[in-house]
């Protein structure tokens, strides 16, 4: 990247009064994506309404200066460390054997990322993902040696599941008759946080964090430690991060696909839609299979789409702070 390019076109935009607010809706991306150039401010984005809280944790680091990785990061701890959120840190739903298995990744502009998949009783998947990325030669640490790795660098313990998510467990466990059967995907158990952050530099970072498919198969990894599938940054073209039914994401490496089509030209809307339809192609059967995407390219334009109706995701600029509701490809 040249950052030198950024400084200096923001420093112009800026003195021609061309600085504009990034957008989240889709129309008004398409009157955005007119305009020749944007400055480089700050901007964070992340999935579903505990995105929110998220970006301001993150936005604290973004305002002051400092890193679209450190905002990322420091956004997810802020969701893994929620005991009421079902699907992310410390609060999050088992598997059918009863163990909290947590999932995580991050990556950043210059294309260094690390990951954590299936990693048990540790506070911050993403810290230790960071870690990995940073401190060894190694993208991606799993299970057992995932949580020795953690204990050895002396990151944050937790006891999970917590009593009440235990005992919501058990009662699954009695109702069920037919094991095989898939998860039904909601609300509850399907609301893993995906950030994205551009730093005053105009840096792009990402970030993933969850516990997962609620009730899935002991071992099981979706689509949010994968880099490529649940996130993927390139700081030429922009990053983007999945949310929904993992194994879906997987099958058409999602975020590296809506990555792609943004470097062949699209918006983050375009591509996001358009990597959606891909999925729906790729799948006989869509029903309850909600997956949604959100993009940001190296311009600082926001989107997002999503399977089903009810997708959102917070944006936060120097502008505004709000929920933004995904377009998406049918209702429920
Ligand atoms: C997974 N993609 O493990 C995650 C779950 C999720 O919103 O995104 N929930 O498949």
């Amino acid at each position: 990247m040249d950052r030198r390019f950024f400084v200096k076109a923001g420093v112009v935009a800026a003195a021609a009064g061309i600085a504009k607010p990034l957008f989240g809706a889709s129309e008004k991306q398409e009157v955005f994506s007119e305009k020749p150039f944007v400055a480089p401010q700050p901007v964070m984005i992340s999935t579903w309404n505990h995105g929110l809280a998220a970006n301001k944790a993150g936005w604290e680091i973004l305002q002051n200066g400092g890193s679209s990785l450190d905002a990322v990061e420091e956004g997810a701890k802020f969701t893994e460390a929620d005991v009421t959120n079902r699907s992310v840190g410390i609060g999050g739903m088992p598997d059918r054997e009863g163990h909290v298995t947590l999932d995580a990744c991050i990556m950043d502009w210059e294309s260094r990322c690390g990951s954590v998949g299936f990693l048990e009783g540790i506070a911050h998947p993403v810290s230790v993902a960071r870690h990995i990325m940073e401190n060894t030669p190694h993208v991606m640490l799993v299970g057992s040696g995932a949580k020795k790795y953690a204990l050895k660098h002396k990151f944050d313990t937790i006891k999970t599941p917590l009593p009440e998510v235990k005992k919501e467990w058990k009662k699954w466990m009695k109702e069920q008759t037919e094991l095989n059967k898939h998860p039904e995907v909601n609300h509850e158990n399907h609301d893993t946080i995906g950030l994205l952050a551009m730093d005053a530099n105009g840096r792009i970072s990402g970030a993933c964090t969850t516990s997962g498919w609620a009730y899935k198969l002991s071992g099981r990894l979706g689509d949010s430690p994968i880099i490529g599938a649940g996130l993927f940054i390139d700081q030429e073209v922009g990053g983007a991060v999945a949310t929904g039914l993992g194994e879906s994401i997987i099958r058409i490496a999602g975020s590296h696909t809506v990555v792609e089509l943004m470097r062949q030209g699209r918006t983050p809307f375009e591509a996001c839609k358009e990597t959606v339809e891909r999925l729906i192609r790729k799948h006989a059967d869509m029903t309850g299979l909600q997956c949604g995407f959100l993009a940001i390219d190296k311009r600082g334009r926001v989107g997002a789409y999503s399977v089903f109706s009810g997708f959102n995701y917070a944006l936060r600029t120097p502008q505004e702070e709000t929920m933004v509701d995904a377009e998406f490809n049918r209702n429920w």
